[in-house]
């Protein structure tokens, strides 16, 4: 059973709202992850209990360049997605943090992929390097990470700041799996609860 949501925050506690964006969330969108349609109503609910109780909210946007080897046209993995300026990349109505008080945390711009919140790796030289997440986080010590998607960026979001000693959690309501090959749902919650993620 998941708990209250009330007690889940606190000032130490910081909500991370991984890549709620147009291309992963909408139906039409170039890598719509099933479900994600269905999340802007219930993380919009957890994003006010969070404030409500004086926990941080920090948002991730997936952010690339028209050409980088994280997509398939140059050699990647993934369709053409979240092209930094374009519709695509911006977040779901509901979920906007313009306006918010709230730090926005761009990953993928360079050659690079960027599933962690924490961190991108560059494609060509393997170097990872650092996002400005951890230091957003200064003096919070629980995590909960939702969005999209739960067997890339929010795994491997949770699964770093784990890492990094957080006690990390991921309700399974407030996440959608891309689900690329058959048991990748499965597997990326077996990998979270390896690192000692809270998933559910
Ligand atoms: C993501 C695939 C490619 C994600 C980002 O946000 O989970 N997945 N880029
Ligand atoms: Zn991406």
């Amino acid at each position: 059973m998941s708990e209250p949501t009330e007690q889940r925050y606190h000032s130490g506690a910081a909500l991370v709202v991984v890549d709620m964006q147009h291309d992963f969330a909408d139906p039409d969108g170039s890598l719509y992850v099933r479900g994600g349609d269905q999340l802007a109503e219930p993380i919009a609910a957890e994003i006010a209990a969070a404030r409500a109780a004086g926990a941080r909210v920090v948002f991730t946007q997936d952010w690339h360049p028209e050409h980088t080897p994280h997509f398939a046209t140059d050699g990647g993995l993934w369709p053409v997605h979240c092209v930094m300026g374009t519709p695509g990349a911006e977040f779901v109505p509901g979920l906007d943090p313009a306006g918010a008080p709230e730090p926005v945390v761009r990953k993928g711009s360079g050659p690079e992929d960027g599933y962690s919140g924490f961190s991108v790796r560059n494609l060509d030289t393997g170097a990872v390097h650092a996002t400005e997440l951890a230091g957003l986080l200064d003096g919070v010590s629980e995590l909960t990470v939702v969005g999209l998607a739960g067997d890339w960026c929010v795994k491997a979001t949770a699964v770093d700041a784990a890492e990094q000693d957080f006690a990390v959690r991921v309700p399974l309501a407030l996440t959608a799996f891309v689900e690329l090959n058959p048991g990748d749902t499965d597997r990326a919650i077996d990998e979270m609860r390896a690192a000692g993620v809270a998933v559910d």
